[in-house]
C-alpha cells in the first residue's frame, strides 16, 4: 500500500533522527555541545510523520523539544551541530543553543523554551499566511507542534479561539507524551478529554493513540489538503508517544521511579523506526544506514572545525537595531 520510496524517506529522517540524538547522548559528557539537549528519542514518528506532507515554504512551530521537527522539516544538519557546539556558524549564531533552533529558509521558526509561547507566534503565522494567499493564490499551512504541557497554557486556548474564529490555515499538533518533566497527566488535568475541550471551539479533531506514522502522515496530509484547497483551518490532532530518555540530558532516567517500566517496554514493542527498518530490503537499509552515518559525520566535523562567535559580537542581535 505504501510504496518503497515513501517507506524510505520516512525511514531515513526518523533514523536520522534517533542516531543524531544518540550521539548527543554520546559526546555530552565530553563538553562539546554548549546547551541543554531535550531529546525526542521515541517520538520520531510524529515530526517525521507530520512534516512529510508539508512543502518548503509551509511552516513548522517548535517548543524546546525541537530537534526533531527541525530535522523532519529539512533543517540544515551542519548549522543544527554547530548551534549545539556554540559555534559561530550554528543555525542562530552558536548563541541559541539546542532549545532555540530556526531556519527560516526551510520553514522552521525559532523554538522557546517557555513553554506554550510559540502556540500564539504559529497562531499569528497562519494569520499572515491566510491574508498573503489573497494576493498569492497558494495558501501556505502552519504546523504548531507542542506537549501535553503546552495545552495547560492560557495563550493554547486564546490562541484556538483565535483561529476558529478567523479559520486561521494552521494544524495544532500535541506531542502526548503525558509527562511534564516528571508529574504525568493523571496528576495534571481534571479529566483527559483534550480533543473534546478543543472541539468545543469549533475545530475538527483527531486522536491518534498507536503512535503508528502511517496513521499520522495520512491524518496530516488530508488536513493540509483540506486546508489548502478550501484557505480554512484550523485542525487538531492529538498524538500519543513516550519519552524514552530523561526530560532533559542525555540519560535513561528509568530507575528514578517516577513512570512505569511496562509502558516504556510497550512503546519500545511498537518502534516505528524499526517497523519502518523491517519493511525494506537490506541493501536499501543499509545504504541510508551509511548514508546517515556520513551526515552526522560531516555535521560534527563541520561543527569542531568551525570558530566560536568573536568576543565582539556578544551584544550583536540582543535587541533590534
Ligand atoms: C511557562 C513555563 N512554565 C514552566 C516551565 C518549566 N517547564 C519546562 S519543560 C516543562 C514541561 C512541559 O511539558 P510538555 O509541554 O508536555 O513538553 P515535553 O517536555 O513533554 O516535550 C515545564 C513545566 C517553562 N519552561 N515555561
Amino acid at each position: 500500500m505504501y510504496t518503497e520510496e515513501l517507506v524510505a524517506h520516512l525511514y531515513k529522517r526518523m533514523s536520522l533522527i534517533r542516531r543524531f540524538e544518540l550521539r548527543l547522548a554520546e559526546i555530552y559528557h565530553t563538553d562539546a555541545v554548549k546547551s541543554p539537549v531535550h531529546l525526542s528519542v521515541g517520538q520520531e514518528a510524529i515530526a517525521v510523520a507530520a512534516c512529510d506532507p508539508l512543502e518548503k515554504d509551509d511552516i513548522v512551530s517548535n517548543t524546546y523539544r525541537c530537534h526533531a521537527t527541525y530535522i523532519a522539516k529539512g533543517g540544515d544538519l551542519n548549522a543544527m551541530m554547530a548551534e549545539l557546539y556554540g559555534k559561530r556558524t550554528g543555525c542562530a549564531g552558536g548563541k541559541a543553543g539546542s532549545m532555540h533552533l530556526i531556519d527560516m529558509e526551510n520553514g522552521i521558526l525559532g523554538a522557546s523554551a517557555v513553554v506554550g509561547t510559540t502556540i500564539p507566534v504559529a497562531t499569528g503565522y497562519a494569520m499572515a499566511m491566510k491574508m498573503e494567499a489573497g494576493t498569492t493564490k497558494k495558501q501556505r499551512v502552519t504546523v504548531a507542534f507542542f506537549g501535553d504541557g503546552g495545552t495547560e497554557e492560557g495563550c493554547f486556548y486564546e490562541s484556538l479561539n483565535f483561529a476558529s474564529l478567523h479559520q486561521l490555515p494552521i494544524i495544532y499538533l500535541c506531542e502526548n507524551n503525558r509527562l511534564a518533566i516528571h508529574t504525568p497527566l493523571e496528576k495534571r488535568w481534571a479529566k483527559d478529554n483534550l480533543c473534546e475541550r478543543v472541539k468545543s471551539f469549533g475545530i475538527e479533531t483527531h486522536k491518534i493513540t498507536d503512535g503508528d506514522v502511517f496513521t499520522i502522515r495520512d491524518t496530516v496530509a488530508r488536513a493540509v489538503k483540506q486546508i489548502r484547497q478550501s484557505g480554512k483551518g484550523p485542525v487538531f490532532l492529538e498524538c500519543d508517544t513516550y519519552r524514552w530518555l530523561e526530560h532533559v540530558g542525555p540519560r535513561d532516567d528509568h530507575s528514578d521511579h517516577y513512570r512505569d517500566l511496562e509502558t516504556y517496554q510497550q512503546w519500545q514493542d511498537n518502534d516505528q523506526i524499526k517497523r519502518l527498518g523491517e519493511m525494506l530490503d537490506e541493501v536499501t537499509r543499509k545504504r541510508l544506514d551509511n548514508e546517515i552515518t556520513d551526515e552526522i559525520l560531516k555535521a560534527e566535523k563541520f561543527a569542531e572545525e568551525s570558530p566560536y562567535p568573536a568576543a565582539e559580537e556578544l551584544y550583536a542581535h540582543v535587541y533590534a537595531s
